[in-house]
């Protein structure tokens, strides 16, 4: 059984990856394993319901993301190797060491309705390397392609670590010692699926090819994809897409009519890119519908995107319905 800290030496050395990059990601998951401590408690360390607050994309702040997000930001800030953080719960991108060479995007607790219920939730990441020059806003603003490590901690009925540093991805498992451990050496997802993820309450609001694209799926064996399709939706993006990474499936949240100002409700920089990276490097695509994710130049911190990812033949289908 290899542990994560056995594969960071190992992995690292067969990629030559810098050690302070290896040294960032595993400060990351430190915090993640301290966050998973939190939420693993419950009730029982006064930890769950509202904080009274909001973020700066005027959601309400549950507890937990708020100590989530400190707890990062306070393990972080003391890696001498990070130069900066940007977090979904934070109006600005937050300074660390000067001397660093890595910036650290992240969704500190995603799912954030599933919190209070017991249900999947988990902490999205993104490692930038800092380019030269005094820290700015733009800084931050590369695109999802240059990230040099991506990954998730799943808090769910077992914790789990999923981590690409561009050579793959791997799984890791918490062990009852509190050590993660690997369990899966090279996902890969399936090209082809009978799955698919959407919020159908939305249904009125979307656009006419995701109209099209989903009552193809509703006709199931009688209409044009001539199969079955079956339906999920957890409502944490990081658990549908470790299930997505397990067995394959599409994941769809789509640009709406609702509010013209908003490409989507999904974050490009927090959420899109980390589990963008991850899903490539499985096999699988993520687009927003119309160019690879993976592309696109962000052009602000918080920026939202429309997403569809997951097997290659269904979001190329996706893909086909938009053109
Ligand atoms: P969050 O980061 O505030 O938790 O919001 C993102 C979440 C995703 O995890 C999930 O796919 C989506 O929002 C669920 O949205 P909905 O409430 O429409 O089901
Ligand atoms: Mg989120």
């Amino acid at each position: 059984m290899t542990t994560f800290s056995e594969y960071l030496h190992q992995h690292g050395a067969e990629h030559q990856l810098e050690p302070a990059l290896l040294d960032t990601v595993q400060t990351i998951v430190s915090a993640c394993q301290t966050i998973g401590r939190n939420v693993r408690l419950g009730a029982l360390s006064g930890v769950l319901g509202e904080a009274g607050t909001g973020n700066i994309q005027g959601e309400a702040q549950k507890k937990l993301d708020v100590i989530a997000n400190q707890i990062l930001i306070d393990t972080l800030r003391n890696n001498p190797n990070v130069a900066g953080l940007a977090s979904e719960e934070e109006d600005d991108f937050v300074a660390a060491n000067e001397q660093g060479d890595y910036l650290v995007l992240f969704d500190p607790l995603d799912g954030s309705s599933n919190i209070d219920i017991n249900i999947s939730i988990g902490t999205i990441f993104s490692v930038l390397a800092k380019p030269s020059g005094s820290l700015k806003t733009e800084s931050f603003l590369q695109k999802g392609r240059d990230q040099v490590a991506a990954g998730y901690v799943l808090y769910g009925v077992q914790t789990l670590l999923v981590l690409t540093f561009k050579h793959g991805v791997a799984v890791f498992t918490l062990d009852e010692n509190g050590e993660f451990v690997q369990t899966h050496t090279a996902p890969q997802i399936p090209e082809s699926t009978a799955e698919f993820a959407i919020n159908m309450s939305n249904q009125r609001h979307w656009e006419q090819p995701v109209q099209q694209y989903i009552a193809a799926l509703l006709a199931g064996k009688d209409g044009i994809r001539g199969k079955n399709y079956n339906m999920r939706w957890v409502a944490s993006m990081v658990a549908e897409v470790h299930r997505i990474l397990m067995r394959g499936g599409v994941f769809m949240y789509p640009k709406d009519n609702r509010d013209p100002s908003k490409a989507g409700k999904l974050r490009l920089m927090y959420e899109a890119n980390p589990l963008g990276l991850v899903v490539e490097q499985a096999g699988g695509k993520i687009t927003n519908a119309r160019e690879n994710m993976l592309d696109i130049q962000p052009v602000g911190l918080h920026q939202r995107v429309a997403v569809v990812l997951g097997s290659a033949e269904e979001v190329e289908t996706v893909c086909q319905y938009h053109l």
